[in-house]
């Protein structure tokens, strides 16, 4: 009995959850965490097997929010078949789903601590490191950055001074994620019993750092493009593991939408007949909406061009703007915004 309890603990089992179950539940029902969500159903592993059980049609009546995803502790009942009750939770990730797809995503319960993960190269950016981190400060979890392929650059001072400019960083750890003796700091954080979530974009090392963690080959790992050190997605399913030495870790694919939203050169490939026309524009700065001597807007009244490829291009440069800009920057422009609102209404009164 005490090897299975300890396994529990492992998992991430705690008083917290202890003190959710009542008499009848602490006689007859299972805990069990789950480590994976497929079509098909639910990876749970108990405190002595590992199983997959299909969620039933019920939780799908549940609000998104209250279905079972992956770190979940769910309540089993005796015969290991259903899923008698999903407990309460000690922190959760989420997000909207990108794009054509706006619902309510969840990427993991019950995360200690959140690993943002970017590598010292082309692909570390400010703003997007920025992004990842507001997942830990919604939810309200401690949160590492960690900066892979130490090895591979050569000064990494730069990109330590860099992150340490966001004011939401707390510990920033600096590896090679193929070298476990560099990963002393981060095991730190992967004690009996937490569990730590990585993310990050893809190619910068999130299955390359749980292999090393673990000493096994857990996750298949891939090159990045040498042009742009952009990964190319290997990891395509969340997957949550138990560490050898009592930690878990939860590796997520590399998140796309967010590469996408603020590519700079994609977006200029994706429109440039509006670019052609905008340089012929009067005014340098002009926004296409009103401006005398538009010629964006003059090609749109002459049905040289439709007026939605406009509207879609104002949609996608917001997003990028979102995308490239700080917290901080973006509050100033809200702060402006408001400004600007409360001029126009002070001068209607005044009328
Ligand atoms: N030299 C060096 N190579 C690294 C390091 N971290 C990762 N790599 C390599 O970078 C490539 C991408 O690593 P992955 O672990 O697959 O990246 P990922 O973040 O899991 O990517 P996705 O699954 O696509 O999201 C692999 O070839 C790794 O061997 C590092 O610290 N140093
Ligand atoms: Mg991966
Ligand atoms: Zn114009």
């Amino acid at each position: 009995m005490k090897q299975s309890k300890d396994r529990l603990h492992q998992l991430g089992w705690c008083p917290f959850f202890q003190q959710q179950l009542d008499d009848r539940e602490r006689e007859n029902s299972i805990p069990g965490r789950i480590t994976a969500v497929h079509r098909s159903g639910l990876n749970i592993t108990t405190q002595s097997c590992e199983l997959n059980i299909a969620l039933a049609g019920k939780w799908f009546e549940f609000d998104p929010e209250q279905r079972p995803t992956i770190g979940d502790w769910v309540l089993l009942d005796a015969d290991l078949v259903l899923i008698e009750r999903l407990l309460e939770r000690k922190s959760l990730f989420k997000r909207m789903g990108a794009g054509n797809n706006p619902e309510l995503q969840l990427l993991g319960a019950n995360i200690d601590t959140l690993f943002v993960v970017s590598s010292c190269n082309e692909e570390f950016n400010l703003s997007r490191l920025e992004r990842f981190l507001s997942l830990g400060t919604e939810a309200s979890v401690d949160t590492v950055v960690v900066l892979t392929k130490s090895d591979l650059a050569e000064n990494t001072d730069h990109y330590v001074d860099e992150t340490r400019k966001l004011t939401s960083v707390g510990h920033v750890e600096v590896v090679n994620a193929l070298d476990l003796e560099t990963l002393s700091g981060i095991k730190s954080w992967c004690d009996v019993g937490q569990t730590i979530a990585l993310v990050g974009s893809s190619g910068v090392g999130k299955s390359t750092l749980l292999n090393t963690l673990s000493q096994k080959d857990l996750q298949v790992t891939g090159a990045v493009r040498d042009s742009d050190k952009h990964g190319k997605h290997t990891t395509s399913h969340r997957s949550l593991h138990l560490l050898p030495g009592g930690g878990m870790v939860l590796d997520s694919p590399g998140m796309r939408e967010l590469q996408m939203a603020d590519s700079e050169t994609g977006l200029a490939d994706l429109f440039d007949d509006i670019d052609a026309l905008a340089i012929q524009c009067k005014f340098s700065d002009c926004a296409h909406i009103s401006e005398p001597g538009c010629k964006v807007v003059e090609a749109i009244e002459s049905g040289e061009m439709e007026s939605r490829r406009l509207d879609s291009y104002r949609k996608l440069a917001r997003e990028q703007q979102f995308a490239n800009e700080t917290i901080a920057e973006r509050h100033k422009r809200f702060r402006e915004w408001g400004k600007m609102a409360k001029q126009a209404v002070d001068i209607k009164a005044r009328k």
